[in-house]
Parts: structure tokens; C-alpha cells; sequence
């Protein structure tokens, strides 16, 4: 039985200032998910809320949006079998001092802490929150 499913990936400003999207996509790719959407943009603060909106009223909330808004990011639509929990287990931890040499995290990424939220990549986190952050930065997406 196949289980395919979409997940929602986001290349954040630092990776996207450092060139990293492509060694990202070549992750994904080499991975077996498919691309299904890409597009570079600067996420207003209005999206950034909705998209985080469970981190509201957490001490990094204000750096956090402050940090994503600062630029482009690329966001991409995955798709395959598990991609969910795959794409969360080739990004690794979310500190990526902590995260394991081998994770993108843990390969690119680095300073961290109250000042920097930044390590390089976001990726949904259940079938839930992916149907709601596709519908947040690709309305216009199909579900099929
Ligand atoms: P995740 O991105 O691994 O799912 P979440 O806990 O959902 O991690 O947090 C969302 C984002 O908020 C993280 O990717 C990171 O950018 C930032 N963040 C989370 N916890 C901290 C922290 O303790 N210090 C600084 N930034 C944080
Ligand atoms: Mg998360």
C-alpha cells in the first residue's frame, strides 16, 4: 500500500542568501520525493503569523518573524510515499547545533539560540499542518 502525501518545505532566508536552495532540491530529489511547486518570495509578517501561529507568545516568536521576513525563502510542495516524516528526518533537529552531521541541519547550519532562530529549512510536521501551510502559501494549489 502506498501512502503518498505532500508536504510543505520552505529553504528560510539564510539558506536562500547562502545558495543553498539547490543543495536542498538536490536532497529532496536524490531522496525520490517529487517537486510539485516551487516559488521564491518575502513572506509578509501578515503570512508568517498564520503559518506560525502556534509558536505565538513563545520567546522567540518576535526573532522568529522578524528573521523569515528579512528576505526570500523558497517554498516548495513535496510529494511521496512518508515525504512528511522523511523530509523532517533529511532536515534533522531543529537546533541545528544538535542536529546530526548527515541532516541538512546539521550539515549547514549553525549559530542558534535567544539572537537566531535560523537553521536553514522548515517542514511540516503532520498531514494536518501540511494541508493547512499548502493552503497558506499555495491557495491555488490542487489537492490531487
Ligand atoms: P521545527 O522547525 O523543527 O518544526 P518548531 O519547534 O516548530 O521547530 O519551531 C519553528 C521554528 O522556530 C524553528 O524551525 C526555529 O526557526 C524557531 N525556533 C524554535 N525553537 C527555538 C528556540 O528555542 N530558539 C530559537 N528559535 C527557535
Ligand atoms: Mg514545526
Amino acid at each position: 500500500m502506498t501512502t503518498s502525501e505532500r508536504s510543505l518545505v520552505l529553504v528560510k532566508p539564510d539558506g536562500f542568501k547562502r545558495g543553498l536552495t539547490g543543495e536542498v532540491l538536490r536532497r529532496i530529489e536524490a531522496k525520490g520525493y517529487r517537486l510539485v511547486a516551487l516559488e521564491i518570495r518575502t513572506p509578509t509578517r501578515d503570512l508568517l503569523a498564520r503559518h506560525y501561529a502556534e509558536h505565538e507568545g513563545k520567546p522567540f516568536y518576535e526573532t522568529l518573524l522578524g528573521f523569515m521576513s528579512s528576505g526570500p525563502v523558497t517554498a516548495i510542495v513535496i510529494e511521496g510515499d512518508q515525504c512528511i516524516a522523511g523530509f523532517r528526518s533529511l532536515a534533522g533537529a531543529t537546533d541545528p547545533t544538535k542536529a546530526l552531521p548527515g541532516t541538512i541541519r546539521g550539515d549547514l547550519g549553525r549559530d542558534w539560540g535567544m539572537g537566531s532562530t535560523e537553521n536553514v529549512v522548515h517542514g511540516s510536521d503532520s498531514p494536518e499542518s501540511a494541508a493547512r501551510e499548502m493552503a497558506i502559501w499555495f491557495p491555488d494549489l490542487s489537492a490531487g
